[in-house]
């Protein structure tokens, strides 16, 4: 099942089930907040129940889709696909070896990426820094929890990164993944996925420029070196999430090195069993 959250015409937030022609507006089954759902035993039983109910259809031209997101803080692992860690090791000046250890190493690395007010929702602009020259989307699948640590469903995270300005100095990595708009979610939560199904997914990439293709890619979640259960035990530990929270689980889709994004460009992300991330680009 698929829950997404959305803005309509009147500018009210709303929790909605995903359909193939639109939103089922929550409102009416009483739910209406998407911690309080997360955080809940049976989310996927009063989803079922709700669906059963009459609840107000709308079509994807009446509803603007927001950031599944609510108070929920956004972080990211990353070196965690063999891709991923080459690509960085490339891109530094001196401290490529940091990354061979920490794919090898029992921690993981994880970062910070979003406070949830920060996060842009799909078909909203996503930010490349006016400082940096050589910008790239990051598509990732990203895990959501609820406050206690528990996987409870699944979305599509672009972590939005300035190669050029980690590449000079790791200690630059805070700059180089967390400015205006650098962290996308959405289109919205797939439920009641267990990490054996969710491994066989693929994620794949489009950048088009000018109506034009720059870049194509596909890699499959199973590549991500570490369980999930291995993040979250890391995410949650010595940590207090009280409204839960999300983690992106790295990138295994690097564009070639002569690549770099430029404003106007669209990144479309998809994962089939959640949906298209699609963003333009703009410059911040
Ligand atoms: O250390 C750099 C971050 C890497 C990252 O974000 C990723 O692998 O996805
Ligand atoms: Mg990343």
């Amino acid at each position: 099942m698929k829950i997404c959250r959305f803005k309509t015409k009147q500018d009210d937030i709303r929790l909605g089930l995903v359909t193939d022609a639109g939103v089922l507006d929550l409102t009416s089954a009483g739910i209406t907040n998407l911690t309080a759902l997360l955080e809940s035993d049976d989310a996927l039983a009063q989803l079922e129940k709700a669906a059963k109910s009459k609840l107000r259809q709308l079509a994807w031209s009446d509803v603007r889709l927001c950031a599944p997101v609510e108070q929920q803080e956004v972080w990211a692992a990353g070196v965690t696909y063999l891709r991923s860690k080459t690509a960085r090791m490339e891109e530094s000046n001196f401290s490529a070896t940091a990354y061979d250890r920490v794919y090898e190493a029992e921690r993981p690395e994880i970062f910070f990426k979003s406070l949830a007010e920060k996060v842009v929702a799909a078909n909203e602009p996503v930010g490349i820094r006016s400082d940096a020259k050589w910008n790239v989307p990051e598509p990732e699948l990203a895990l959501v929890f609820n406050s206690k640590g528990k996987i409870v469903g699944h979305t599509i995270g672009n972590d939005m990164s300035s190669r050029d300005i980690e590449g000079e100095n790791l200690l630059y990595l805070p700059q180089a993944k967390t400015y205006h708009r650098s962290c996308a979610l959405g289109p919205c939560i797939t439920l009641g996925t267990m990490e054996v199904a969710a491994r066989e997914w693929k994620i794949s990439l489009n950048i088009q420029r000018n109506g034009q293709s720059m870049f194509s890619g596909e890699t499959s979640v199973g590549q991500i070196k570490r369980r999930f259960e291995e993040l979250a035990e890391f995410l949650f530990r010595c940590q207090v999430f009280p409204h839960g929270a999300i983690l992106l689980t790295g990138t295994g889709l690097v564009p070639p090195d002569g690549f770099t994004l430029q404003a106007q460009d669209v990144v479309e992300i998809e994962i089939p069993a959640i949906g298209v991330l699609r963003n333009t680009v703009t410059v911040v």
